[in-house]
């Protein structure tokens, strides 16, 4: 059963793919938006719903109860674009030419579909290659850079009736591709039926997302906030599109956001599944991510991750340093508020974001700084809220360690390094 709380968000009692009977088996309590950067006179009227996960035994969807209408967090404001990362950048080229070489190579003026295209990171490869591609992007400020781009680009959420006016308009698709746009969608049902519409009867619809069974090994919580709707497995994938006779025939681990997978789905019975799903299943069925006990003692390790994050914290005050997080990122809206961080204990937040610069975090109202400010004078400590790009930030912030700056990380365990 659906129902909605006073502001009209959707609040669960059933499984949001197979309908059976879910409960929250812990709560982040009170959250803003994750990526709800505001401003001071924002505060007054900033909006907060409870962040509680919950796991289906019936179909191994992991999922959130709650969670805050998508025009809350996908507007004209939105404040994440996808190339601040150059590591992320040289990801989102290899992944269109693995598809442009791949499953595209040989065919006839073939035609890409982007799910969640942001600012066309992705996209641009296919359109530089001269391929028929569209974006379709609901935030209406990254989806202009796009275009600016000129890559070809719808401001809508996808559904089966877009996904009918765009085969009416361009023929049928041989790939659709998402990446960290699936886990977003809270009627992926609607979705899968959509992209079973436009999809070839030979086309391959491929995603990527942060993976469950990393964040359960890691410990890594903060994956879970307002936009991501759902954690995935081969499992729950494999089970979630099953319905609409696609059939996940491909799965391969990425190092990107701290661990995510690729699932490859194609039409049942149009390719042969290698022999990667079955041993994903087989893994993660050993790793127990079908079992709720997992995730009683996900719970208890994220209590203790919080527990010995904030003594950290306490205990550098304490000595008078200087500490000052890094990356303004959704996951810190996460970890901030469930571990009740506060302006005290973090002086601001460096990020290189325009459009978060000048803002307070969301919930703990956190100022948020230009990078020059980093740089200009160096803190003792830096807590690392974007430690998925740990490789690509610990490269160029050399200056930062060799003046005596020191690292604070929390996954997948609370250490302070160089
Ligand atoms: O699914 C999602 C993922 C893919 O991206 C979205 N729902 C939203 C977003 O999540 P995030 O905000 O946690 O993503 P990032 O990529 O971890 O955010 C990194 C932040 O850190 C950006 O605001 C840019 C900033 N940054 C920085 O200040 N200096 C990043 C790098 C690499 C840097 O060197």
């Amino acid at each position: 059963m659906l129902v909605t709380n006073k502001t009209g968000d959707a609040r669960i009692g059933h499984c949001r793919i197979c309908n059976a009977q879910i409960a929250p088996f812990m709560s982040f309590g009170r959250m803003p938006i994750a990526n709800g950067f505001l401003k001071p006179d924002e505060i007054e009227s900033e909006y907060f719903f409870e962040l509680a996960p919950a796991f289906c035994d019936a179909c191994g969807m992991f999922q959130l109860i709650e969670q805050p209408q998508p025009e809350k967090m996908f507007h004209q404001q939105y404040a994440f674009y996808s190339s601040t990362s150059r590591y992320m950048q040289r990801h989102f080229e290899a992944f269109a030419h693995a598809v442009i070489n791949g499953p595209l190579a040989g065919r006839a003026d073939p035609f890409v579909v982007e799910l969640g295209s942001n600012d066309g990171i992705m996209l641009q490869h296919f359109q530089r290659c001269g391929l028929r591609h569209l974006g379709v992007e609901p935030s209406a400020n990254v989806a202009d850079m796009a275009r600016n781009r000129g890559i070809s680009t719808v401001t809508t959420f996808f559904n089966s009736k877009l996904a009918a006016d765009i085969s009416a308009e361009h023929g049928s698709a041989d790939a659709i591709l998402a990446a960290n746009v699936m886990c977003h969608i809270p009627d992926l049902p609607g979705v899968a039926a959509g992209v079973q519409r436009l999809l070839k009867s030979d086309g391959i619809f491929v995603f990527e997302d942060p993976y469950l069974g990393d964040m359960i090994a890691k410990t890594s919580y903060d994956q879970i906030y307002d936009e991501h709707v759902f954690i995935f497995s081969a499992t729950s994938v494999r089970r979630a599109f099953a319905p609409f006779g696609l059939e996940l025939v491909d799965v391969a681990p990425q190092v990107t956001h701290g661990g995510s997978m690729r699932y490859t789905l194609a039409p049942k019975g149009s390719r042969k599944a290698s022999e990667s799903v079955d041993q994903q299943l087989t893994k993660e069925a050993v790793l127990g991510l079908d079992r709720a006990e997992t995730y009683l003692k996900f719970k208890t390790n994220c209590e203790s991750s919080r527990i010995g994050l904030t003594q950290t914290l306490e205990r550098l005050r304490g000595q008078g340093k200087r500490i000052v997080g890094y990356g303004a990122t959704s996951k810190s809206t996460t970890v901030i508020n469930y571990c009740k961080i506060t302006p005290e204990q973090i002086e601001f937040i460096s990020d290189t974001t325009p459009i978060k610069q000048g803002r307070l975090s969301p919930g703990a109202h956190i100022p948020v700084r230009p990078y020059g400010e980093f740089l200009e004078r160096y803190p003792d400590y830096a807590l690392l809220f974007a430690w998925n790009h740990a490789a690509e930030i610990r490269e160029k912030e050399t200056g930062f360690v060799a003046a005596g700056g020191r690292w604070i990380v929390y996954v997948p365990e609370i250490a302070i390094v160089s």
